[in-house]
């Protein structure tokens, strides 16, 4: 009777695990948002993480069979001898190709998905010498415990990279500020540059799928396209002091990035006086007896 208890026991985890694994997206425990991601290489990234959930799945319940039959076989017969195995040398050899075959069949398939990723020329084979016009190019400086951001003065159109590190270098007249929040296009490609202030921080946008390290005295390229529009957590994925659970920011996609930058900008100038033209809604109530 012991016997079958122990057979039931042990199977019975691998079934839960199993079926907690196939509600998982319906129960909204799977992707951030339990929604597809929201760029074209982030939809691409989750297909991979598809295909190999699917093949260790194939091979878990493989293995759980395996050993529930071997359980159950075992517990039908008390008197029965154990068989000693000194170990099949076919078998080995088996096991051995086999996930070797399955690992370099997942290295060479993602290889694509890795290159657009992390080798930029990879992606812009048109354009290598230079970034699109279209780009938006922004500098995100992490800091204890904030997203800084600059982007260029709104209208600016960066021709070469070499433009772009020029304006990298050092702020400019006519630079746009902000603090977790960035801005991006719907539909067109966003590029920034990613940097320190102090310590080791991670850029991480979940339904983008896009995460980077920020290095102290490194400036590093990131890119993506958003193709749905809305706002999505920015966080901090890497511990970088005790204010770290509060270095929350957002990313939001919009139309018009331009008008955004120009409202941006006239928030950033406005020196507290009423600007010319204009009349603040408080003034006019004053002026009615
Ligand atoms: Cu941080």
């Amino acid at each position: 009777m012991s016997r079958i208890f122990w057979c039931l026991f042990f199977t019975v985890w691998p079934i839960i695990a199993i079926v907690v694994c196939a509600i998982s997206p319906a129960m909204d425990w799977a992707f951030p948002g339990n929604r597809e991601a929201a760029t074209p290489l982030g939809q691409r990234i989750d297909d991979l993480f598809y295909l190999i959930l699917g093949i260790v799945t194939v091979a878990f319940i493989g293995t759980m069979v395996a050993l529930a039959y071997v359980l159950w076989k075992g517990s039908k017969n008390e008197d029965e001898k154990g068989w000693f195995s000194h170990g099949s040398h076919n078998l080995e050899v088996i096991w051995t190709i086999v996930p070797a075959g399955v690992l370099l069949f997942i290295a060479l398939y993602q290889i694509d998905v890795w290159a657009i990723y992390r080798v930029r020329e990879h992606e812009n084979r048109d354009t290598v010498n230079g970034p699109r016009p279209s780009h938006l190019v922004a500098e995100v400086t992490a800091r204890q415990f904030e997203w800084r951001i600059r982007y260029p003065k709104p209208g600016t159109k960066f021709k070469t990279y070499k433009e772009i590190k020029a304006w990298l270098a050092k702020p400019h007249a006519g630079d746009v500020y902000a603090v977790n929040k960035l801005f991006v296009h719907l539909n067109r490609e966003t590029l920034i540059y990613l940097k320190s202030g102090d310590v080791q921080h991670a850029f991480f946008v979940p339904d983008l799928r896009v995460k980077q390290d920020a290095m102290p005295g490194q400036s590093i390229d990131v890119w993506f396209t958003v193709n749905k529009s809305g706002k999505f957590n920015l966080t901090c994925a890497e511990l970088c002091g005790w204010g770290h659970y509060k270095m929350r920011g957002e990313v939001e996609a919009v139309e018009d990035l331009e008008a955004r930058l120009r409202e941006l900008k006239a928030l950033q100038d406005f020196d507290g006086v009423t600007p010319p033209g204009t009349a603040p809604a408080e003034a006019s109530e004053e002026a009615t007896p």
